[in-house]
């Protein structure tokens, strides 16, 4: 992580930790938002903003998701980092496929991109990150309010038929996404990186709780949130998605897999048929990715499967 600007050599994936062993994830440190009526100058116009990526991270990949549903991806441009997290982090670089360099700062590690924006930066250089070329620094580097940003505050350079986030359904949204961000988005996070019996066995218990209920809620309606699709489904997707490939594998959430979850299976596939979602999906980013991460997996070994039938014509290491 960085510390006053400089990168800090004992930096550690596994992000904090409690006195019981249990993972801590840090809060995210630059918070502007983009609005036409905007106070700070943050005011869209297309080709100003670039989204900062990775397709093995579920939060960077709810904003590539709400990126295309809003039709955004004309007017905001996206690289995608290297899925292999290395001693100083996420690096640009075009050796593994779909990976694009950083096409705008032409940084080599996403610590800089930080340090662009903040000389003095203290904190995890994470993905995603909404840079404005214009002003040279980060908007936002947390997704859940560049998913926010994305969905309203782009005005008529977005597609407005789509509303990710209701008026009528925010309270329901907001219920959902409480409900889930703790015990299944976070919650596979808590139990793969838990550093005792106790917080792991917490954690993975918190996620197959999270599974039954979503599979219970959605064997009744195609939605999770109400008639329409909204921010909620992005958000249970993108773990979801991960779940067989690396979660249940790499984080240790093997109570069950994916599969034994016949309506969750249907809504994957719903999703799925969605343009935007599916080519939110590489596999082969999030295997390399989380098998990649040296404090859970010292080898580095990347398995041979599992085979998934339900993600049409996409191998588990190559999408
Ligand atoms: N609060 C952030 C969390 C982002 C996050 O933790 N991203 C991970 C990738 S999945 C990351 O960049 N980790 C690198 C690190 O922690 O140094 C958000 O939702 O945007």
């Amino acid at each position: 992580m960085l510390v006053n600007g400089q990168w800090t050599e004992d930096w550690q994936p596994v992000q904090e930790s409690d006195d019981d062993g249990r993972f801590i994830r840090q809060a995210a440190g630059f918070r502007h938002t983009v609005s036409t009526d905007n106070d700070q100058g943050f005011t869209p116009e297309s080709g100003r903003y670039h989204l900062y990526l990775a397709y093995i991270c579920p939060w960077a990949c709810r904003t590539l998701i709400a990126l295309r549903l809003k039709g955004l991806d004309r007017h905001i441009s996206h690289d995608i980092v290297d899925p292999r997290l290395t001693a100083q982090g996420w690096c640009f670089g075009d050796s593994f496929d779909g990976a694009t360099g950083d096409t705008v700062n032409h940084a080599r590690y996403m610590h800089e991109i930080y340090t662009r924006a903040d000389p003095h930066y203290t904190g995890r250089a994470t993905v995603p990150v909404l840079w404005d070329r214009k002003r040279a620094t980060i908007v936002n580097n947390e997704s859940s309010e560049i998913l926010r940003i994305l969905n309203r505050g782009f005005g008529d350079l977005a597609d407005e038929r789509i509303d990710l986030y209701p008026a009528a359904l925010a309270d329901e949204i907001d219920r959902v996404n409480e409900r889930l961000y703790d015990r299944f988005n976070n919650g596979v996070y808590r139990a793969g990186f838990a550093t005792t019996q106790q917080a792991y066995d917490e954690a993975v218990t918190e996620v197959f709780e999270a599974l039954d209920w979503l599979e219970a809620r959605l064997a009744g309606q195609t939605w999770l949130a109400g008639a329409q699709l909204t921010e909620a489904d992005i958000r249970a997707f993108v773990t979801l998605i991960r779940f067989d490939p690396a979660y249940h594998g790499a984080f240790k959430c093997n109570l069950r897999p994916l599969s034994a979850y016949p309506a969750l299976i249907d809504y994957v596939k719903r999703l799925l048929a969605i343009p935007a979602f599916a080519a939110s999906v590489r596999i082969d980013h999030i295997q390399a990715g989380y098998y990649g991460i040296k404090a859970i997996n010292p080898s580095g070994i990347v398995p041979a499967g599992p085979e998934l039938d339900y993600i049409e014509s996409m191998s588990p290491r190559a999408a």
